[in-house]
C-alpha cells in the first residue's frame, strides 16, 4: 500500500510511537507522522520541538513529519490519503480507538483505519506517564529514542 498517515499529539514521541513506525513501513511505502495542533491543549514540546524531535528519531526518507489543525479527515482528504494509522495498546486503547475510527469514517466513508497491536516491549509506555516519570527525576531511558530522552532532561533541567 502506498501511503498511510499516522497522527497523534506526540508530546512526546515514544517507543512505541517509534515501533508503530517501524512496522508501518513494512506494509506502507511511505507514512506522514501527522502532529494534531490542539490550541486547547499546552502541550509539554512545542509543535517544532516535536516536529525535530519526530524528525531526529526516524531519520528515513519514507517518513514526512507534518502538522494539522482541525478534523484529522478533512486534513486526510487534503493529503489525498485514504488510510489512518493507529496503534493498540491494551483493551483500555480499544473503546476510544473504536469511537474514534467510526466517527472519522462516518464523517469521512472513504478513509479507513488500519490498527498495529503494541509490541510487548511497548505495551505500557505512553507519553502522558513518560512526562510524568520525567518531571518527578524518574529514568525514562529506555522508553524513549535518545534524542527524545535529552530533550526530555533538558526540559526539566531548565524547570528547576
Ligand atoms: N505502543 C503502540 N502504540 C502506541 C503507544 C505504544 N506504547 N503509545 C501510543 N501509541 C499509539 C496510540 O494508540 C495512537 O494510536 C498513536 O500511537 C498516537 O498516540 P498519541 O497519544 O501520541 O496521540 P493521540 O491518541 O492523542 O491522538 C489523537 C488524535 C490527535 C489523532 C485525535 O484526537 C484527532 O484526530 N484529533 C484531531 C481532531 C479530530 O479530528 N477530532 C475528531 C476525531 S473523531
Amino acid at each position: 500500500m502506498p501511503v498511510a498517515i499516522y497522527p497523534g499529539s506526540f508530546d512526546p514521541l515514544t517507543n512505541g510511537h517509534l515501533s508503530i513506525i517501524q512496522r508501518g513501513l513494512q506494509m506502507f511505502d511511505r507514512l506522514i507522522v501527522a502532529i494534531a495542533v490542539n490550541p486547547k491543549k499546552t502541550p509539554l514540546f512545542s509543535l517544532e520541538e516535536r516536529r525535530e524531535l519526530i524528525r531526529g528519531a526516524c531519520q528515513d526518507d519514507r517518513v514526512e513529519v507534518d502538522s494539522f489543525q482541525g478534523l484529522l479527515v478533512e486534513y486526510a482528504k487534503q493529503r489525498q490519503v485514504g488510510v489512518l494509522l493507529r496503534g493498540l495498546r491494551a483493551v483500555s486503547d480499544f473503546e476510544y480507538e473504536f469511537q474514534l475510527a467510526n466517527m472519522n469514517r462516518k464523517l469521512a466513508p472513504g478513509i479507513e483505519t488500519v490498527f498495529m497491536m503494541t509490541g510487548e516491549d511497548y505495551f505500557y509506555i505512553s507519553s502522558q506517564l513518560v512526562r510524568e516519570v520525567a518531571s518527578l527525576g524518574g529514568d525514562v531511558a529506555g522508553l524513549v529514542p535518545p534524542n527524545v530522552y535529552a530533550g526530555l532532561k533538558a526540559k526539566f533541567a531548565s524547570r528547576t
